[in-house]
């Protein structure tokens, strides 16, 4: 699939055009300093790419662009809570269509930005009233914003993340550093560990560091760079890669894809977040390509 050169549908403005795959949306971004496209499915940001730099975000090519799913890679919003502790996995903002809401843009690069507020069907699956804007800064480096504005009468609290899948040369040649030494072990019944600032791979990892610092840097050599990832309004940095046999049991990533990938999360996954009425959080993260 080449998403990027599909036919424009409608031309917004000098840098940003909307196309469309599978009946799905596209936001296009093309700008003298980077290019990137966002999919109103999910409010997903599905590739980033500095002028001159290889892509920034790992895309599945298996990725499945079905309304009733969530896209394999690129930026996932996980909203309002995070993991399987209810059903939709990871939440529903990621399976929901969002609305295209602004865009502008100067030499810098440019912003665009989505919403997603509740529905009869997203009120049968969680009973509260909200307001969700997704802000893409889209430039040099991208910066990934989510506010979530509580519009309801009552209280509400909720998780999620940034769930980031960035683009490797090579798993087994990263190293991710600066996440703080304390995680929990996914792949161990969430066991708690210590000692884990610097992480290589070597088998599937799925770790959840709960004081997390910043920046994350994602050392990849033989790319020559480092992603450099700063996250705000987080308390975890989630990492995750599948390796093989996951890789295989999953019908939207090839057996391989693994080694070309690797997630750093900003994730709000140790202490639900209340928002009163009129209310409002921001979660972001931020990412710098570094030579
Ligand atoms: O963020 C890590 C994680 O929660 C893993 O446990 C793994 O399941 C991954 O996300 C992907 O989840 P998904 O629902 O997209 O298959």
């Amino acid at each position: 699939m080449d998403l990027r050169n599909l036919p424009t549908i409608s031309a917004l403005s000098d840098a940003v055009t909307i196309c469309e795959f599978q009946g799905i949306k596209i936001v296009r971004v093309i700008h003298q300093l980077a290019e990137a496209g966002i999919s109103l499915h999910g409010g997903h940001l599905i590739w980033y790419k500095p002028a001159g730099e290889k892509d920034v975000i790992w895309l599945s090519e298996k990725a499945e662009f079905d309304t009733a799913k969530a896209i394999r890679g690129g930026v996932p919003v996980c909203w309002p809570w995070f993991g399987k502790v209810a059903t939709p996995s990871h939440g529903f903002a990621r399976n929901s269509q969002w609305t295209l809401n602004q865009h502008r843009e100067n030499e810098q690069g440019v912003i665009v930005s989505l919403t997603l507020e509740d529905t009869e069907a997203t009120r049968a699956i969680w009973p509260n009233k909200f307001h969700n804007e997704i802000t893409f800064e889209i430039g040099r480096e991208l910066t990934v914003s989510l506010t979530s504005t509580n519009t309801d009468k009552h209280s509400w609290s909720f998780t999620g993340a940034l769930h980031t899948y960035f683009n490797v040369a090579a798993i087994g040649d990263i190293a991710v550093t600066g996440m703080g030494e304390a995680y929990l072990d996914s792949t161990k019944g969430n066991e708690a560990c210590t000692g884990g600032n610097t992480l290589t791979f070597n088998a599937e990892t799925d770790r959840v560091y709960t004081s997390p610092a910043n920046p994350v840097v994602i050392d990849d050599k033989a790319h020559q760079r480092q992603l450099l990832v700063t996250n705000q309004g987080h308390d975890a940095a989630v990492i995750w890669n599948p390796w093989q046999a996951l890789s295989v049991s999953m019908g939207d990533m090839a057996d391989n894809s693994f080694e070309t990938m690797v997630c750093v999360e900003s994730a709000i996954h140790e202490q639900a977040i209340e928002l009163a009425p009129g209310e409002s959080h921001t979660l972001s993260t931020q990412i710098t390509v570094q030579k």
